[in-house]
């Protein structure tokens, strides 16, 4: 008897809940999940800068490989971060120990704008080896690639680093439009060429990150971004593969943010997913929604609110389960591999 061959962009459970179809079990994985929570992460991190282990092809895979490996999780997500594709075409950037990324010189008028050339493919040919030697060795398990969105991306240029109340960029969104979808429009051009780049060398599924959208009203979302988002996700049509789009406190922007385009809209944990259904509509797969920080409350707390995730999720056309934003660094990796378990034996058919 010959094996059939499973193909991770059509057989996976992933994939098949990405598009609304059965699936043998919730396909499971964790935003940061590759990251400080793993000691063996930490252990292959020492001594080496962020975006030097960004730009490795061995370690960009070995670092993808270490989650998939101890929790069995159902998707790997490439071991990235979503100022790679920024660096790659030749912004000054680094992603400095506990604050995160940082530019040298932020962008804030036309002159700026204007230096920020597209991005080349082969500039992240590094990403495209790493991609293509990983699905080699994840077989069956699908590959999930990202970006960044738009506004994500402009925020961190803009602020010239991590930013509580996005003051510089909303003051050029509100105060300088023409400069404002310049820049966003060149940057969904950045975020489609690399996510092409990793559809192309094989990821199964592609996920758009737009994790700091929640601070935009609807209108300024509708009127400001979602017209650049959409340029993205509509960019990725013909490949074929679940696009996934997620932002942090999005709540009152779910169906907006479906609306660009996204097969599988994330949510974070403060809505729960029947209600995140009735707002996306029914048309579209969810992904969610356990918040990182219930994974220091204790077992018996982490079972009970998986369970009520799972029977929430059911109200969708497609349940993808995951955390409502990334692993916290502090978190014990062995309650995410409970967690794995939890959603396998809780679903099993
Ligand atoms: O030394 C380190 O370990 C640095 C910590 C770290 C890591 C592990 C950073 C800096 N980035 C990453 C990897 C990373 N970044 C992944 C890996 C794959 C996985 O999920 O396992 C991913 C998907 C990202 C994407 C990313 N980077 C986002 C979107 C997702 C999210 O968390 O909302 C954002 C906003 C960033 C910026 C960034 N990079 C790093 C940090 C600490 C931050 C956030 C800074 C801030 O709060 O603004």
């Amino acid at each position: 008897m010959t094996v059939p061959q499973l193909n991770p962009r059509t057989d996976s459970a992933l994939v098949r809940a990405a598009r609304g179809e059965s699936v043998p079990v919730t396909p499971v994985w964790f935003m940061r999940q590759a990251g400080r929570s793993l000691p063996e992460y930490r252990a292959l991190r020492e001594g080496i800068p962020m975006l030097e282990a960004c730009s490795r092809p061995d370690l960009i895979q070995e670092i993808t490989l270490q989650p998939v490996r101890r929790h069995g999780v159902d998707a790997a997500i490439l071991f990235s971060d979503i100022v790679v594709p920024l660096r790659a075409c030749g912004v000054d950037l680094d992603i400095v120990p506990g604050v995160g990324p940082v530019v040298a010189d932020p962008i804030r008028s036309a002159d700026h704008v204007d230096r920020l050339r597209p991005l080349q493919p082969e500039e992240v040919g590094f990403v495209a080896e790493a991609v293509h030697g990983l699905v080699g060795t994840l077989g069956r398990t699908p590959l999930v690639g990202f970006a960044g969105a738009p506004f994500t991306l402009a925020s961190y240029l803009i602020e010239g680093g991590p930013s509580k109340n996005h003051e510089l960029t909303k003051a050029m969104m509100y105060g300088a439009p023409d400069l404002w979808h310049r820049l966003l429009d060149r940057l969904a051009d950045i975020a489609l060429t690399f996510l092409r780049v990793q559809a192309e060398a094989g990821a199964s599924a592609l996920q758009l990150f737009d994790s700091w959208a929640g601070v935009l009203s609807r209108a300024d979302y509708a009127a400001s971004v979602a017209p650049h988002s959409q340029k993205v996700l509509a960019g990725l049509a013909d490949l074929g593969v679940p696009r996934i789009h997620f932002g942090v406190g999005t709540g009152e922007l779910l169906d907006l943010m479906g609306d660009v385009g996204a097969d599988v809209v994330g949510v974070d944990w403060r809505i729960p997913l029947d209600e995140a259904v009735r707002r996306v509509g029914p048309h579209r797969a969810l992904q969610g929604n356990l918040d990182p920080a219930v994974l220091f409350a204790g077992w018996p707390v982490v079972e009970r609110e998986v369970r009520r995730i799972l029977a929430e999720g059911a109200a969708a056309r497609g349940h993808i389960f995951n955390l409502g934003h990334g692993v916290l660094p502090s978190t014990d990796p062995g309650v995410l591999t409970r967690v794995v378990d939890l959603v396998h034996e809780v679903t099993a058919a």
